[in-house]
């Protein structure tokens, strides 16, 4: 087995959340490298696309989050063998990273126009996307986004819908998800109840 270090910001979340859970409940050992925000511009010209996050194996740097889910889902037993399985994974994975680096690009706005921007987002590509993922969630048999299990499509929506529903996003009301694709709610529940996922925040809160 390669020797990994994934290496994301140090929090629970994010881009490099869905590839933390992935290699943990595939019981795969990896250093899990926390850049703190101090550091981050430091470390920056050290990452191959002066992002986060990125993940060594055998030495060598590779970055962007969808390729990582990819190689760890792989790993792990978590990413659909099936071709057709496998895009619908994948279609899911970079939609939800279109959403994600939408909301970026406003994270340094203005105020003014980061209210501007967030409210047109809110209800333009957010809302259209969230409805998206609940019509391929019901095309997918209701619980899972691909292959009728958990792959890493569940774990990247999973923090994303998070996201969305924390209350940290100023004008992104944070019960749209709840109002526009109540289905995605109880799919975050059915993930956020997997024992491997309990686990592994009970293990992070106690840390
Ligand atoms: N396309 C990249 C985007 C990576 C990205 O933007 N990462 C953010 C953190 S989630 C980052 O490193 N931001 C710090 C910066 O750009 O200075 C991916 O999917 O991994």
């Amino acid at each position: 087995m390669a020797k990994l270090k994934l290496t994301y910001f140090d929090f629970d979340g994010g881009r490099g959340e869905p590839a933390r859970l992935a290699l943990h409940i595939g019981d795969i050992a990896f250093e899990d490298q926390r850049i703190v925000g101090k550091d981050w511009p430091a470390f920056r010209d050290k990452t191959p696309f002066l992002a986060m996050p990125t993940i060594e194996v055998d030495g060598k740097v590779v970055s962007q989050s969808n390729s990582i889910n990819r190689y760890v889902g792989k790993l792990t037993g978590l990413y659909p063998k099936d071709d057709w399985q496998a895009l619908l994974c994948d279609e899911v994975m970079d939609a939800a990273e279109d959403i994600s680096a939408r909301i970026g690009q406003t994270i340094d706005l203005p105020a003014d126009a980061k209210r501007k921007a967030r409210e047109e987002l809110a209800a333009g590509h957010i809302a259209r996307y969230l409805e998206q993922f609940q019509a391929r969630l019901k095309a997918a048999g209701g619980e899972y986004f691909a292959d009728r299990r958990l792959t890493v499509a569940d774990l990247k929506v999973f923090m994303l819908i998070r996201w969305l529903r924390s209350g940290g996003l100023d004008h992104i009301p944070k019960d749209l998800v709840d109002r526009v694709a109540p289905m995605l709610v109880q799919h975050l529940e059915r993930i956020a109840s997997h024992p491997k996922i309990v686990e592994y925040y009970k293990h992070r809160k106690a840390a």
